[in-house]
């Protein structure tokens, strides 16, 4: 820091300046996060100073939390799920393992994930020491529930299946996982850190949730799909003895105990998400998600028209497109300030996300420019 203070005008423009640098999310569709919904940027800033790690002193803020972790119960099939808004995807995965890791109480665990799972798994293998098993995928890049089989055994503390996978969008067999967790007394975590705003929202009648007996925690992000402002992640489970799993003692504060991992946590995204589901509702979101889909349906459609195929028919608006030489294809289009991502070998594809930001004008534009490309 220097010694010398600067004027707010000086501070200012240097921050406009270097957010000048920022790409805008027009031209991404390498992202799974959006410009948040304008109610949830005014619900942030209104609740910017509000900590949830001490929740005695802001109990407005807590009860919001409350309310949104109840919403999601709701919308998961378990009105009664006891949780809380993590700062996303990767704390809810943690969170969800480790209170499975210390219910089976078993020295040397294994959790089974499929081959598909998000880089969190990998995180978490190592943070609480657990050896992560993944499990090969099918033809449509689903998990392969034979393959899950064959890799539990005794030390097994839980199975993974995701419900709207990182690279392609694709739901696991939740109903098949069940019945193995079931039946070997494991604890079934869904991760939908993508999919938990999309699914309910989609024709037809996906059954990936709590409607599942043998389903104990899901991941849900509201800074996904959820329209709300970053870092908002959702961790639930079916009751409270796996939440209290996690707690520990926090004496000196205005709550005994603690289940998050983090202390000091933002009670603004609680109420940025509390903001958006009301102001949405239901109908909000499913109008959204048919906007999406529009826009995916009418990505793979055009696609087609220059040739270019999906790896799989999209199930939700992740998309992922085969073209040869993707990488350098990449390169290309991210000299023409098209922001797309790459899935992984062996099924390497260019990766889309349709989200609300896109709009139809740019994926024309974006083809043009991707057919341009391939026929040099
Ligand atoms: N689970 C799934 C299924 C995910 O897709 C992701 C992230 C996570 C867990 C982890 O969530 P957090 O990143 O909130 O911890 N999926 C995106 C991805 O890796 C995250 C992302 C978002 C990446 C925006 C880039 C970006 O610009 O692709």
């Amino acid at each position: 820091m220097k010694e010398k203070a600067l004027s707010a005008d000086e501070v200012m423009r240097i921050l406009e300046e270097t957010r000048a640098r920022d790409y805008s999310y027009d031209r991404f569709f390498s992202t799974m996060c959006t410009q948040p919904h304008p109610i949830a940027v005014r619900a942030h800033d209104m609740f910017l100073e509000t900590n949830l790690g001490d929740p005695g002193l802001f109990p407005g803020v807590a009860d919001l939390e409350q309310r949104v972790v109840q919403m999601l119960g709701e919308m998961l099939g378990c009105p009664n799920a006891a949780g809380y808004i993590s700062t996303g995807g990767t704390e809810s995965n943690i969170q969800a393992i480790r209170a499975a890791r210390n219910e089976a109480g078993k020295k040397n665990g294994n959790i089974v994930v499929p081959e598909s799972a998000h880089f969190s798994f990998d995180k978490i293998g190592d943070l609480l020491c657990l050896e992560v098993r993944k499990a090969e995928l099918d033809e449509s890049l689903k998990v392969d529930v034979g393959s899950v089989e064959s890799q539990v055994d005794d030390n097994t503390v839980a199975l993974v299946g995701i419900a709207g996978t990182t690279e392609f969008g694709q739901v696991d067999p939740i109903e098949d996982l069940a019945k193995i967790a079931v039946d070997r007394g494991i604890h079934l975590h869904v991760d939908a850190a993508f999919g938990g705003f999309v699914l309910p929202f989609l024709e037809g009648d996906w059954r990936w949730d709590f409607r599942v007996p043998g389903v104990s925690s899901i991941t849900i992000d509201p800074h996904k799909m959820g329209m709300s402002t970053i870092p908002a992640g959702g961790l639930l489970f079916r009751g409270q003895d796996c939440l209290s799993a996690l707690e520990t003692e926090t004496h000196y504060l205005t709550k005994a105990r603690q289940a998050s991992l983090t202390g000091t946590r933002s009670g603004a995204v609680a109420a940025a998400t509390y903001a958006v589901m009301m102001h949405l509702g239901q109908e909000g979101f499913r109008e959204m998600v048919r906007h999406c889909m529009d826009l995916t349906h009418h990505l793979v459609s055009s696609a087609r028209q220059i040739g270019v195929e999906p790896v799989i028919e999209p199930i939700m608006n992740v998309v992922a497109l085969q073209v040869p030489s993707t990488a350098k294809v990449r390169e290309e289009l991210m000299k023409r300030d098209w922001h797309v991502s790459m899935t992984r070998e062996p099924r390497r594809a260019l990766r889309l996300i349709l989200m609300n930001h896109v709009t139809e004008e740019n994926i024309d534009l974006f083809l043009q420019d991707l057919q341009t490309i391939l026929q040099r």
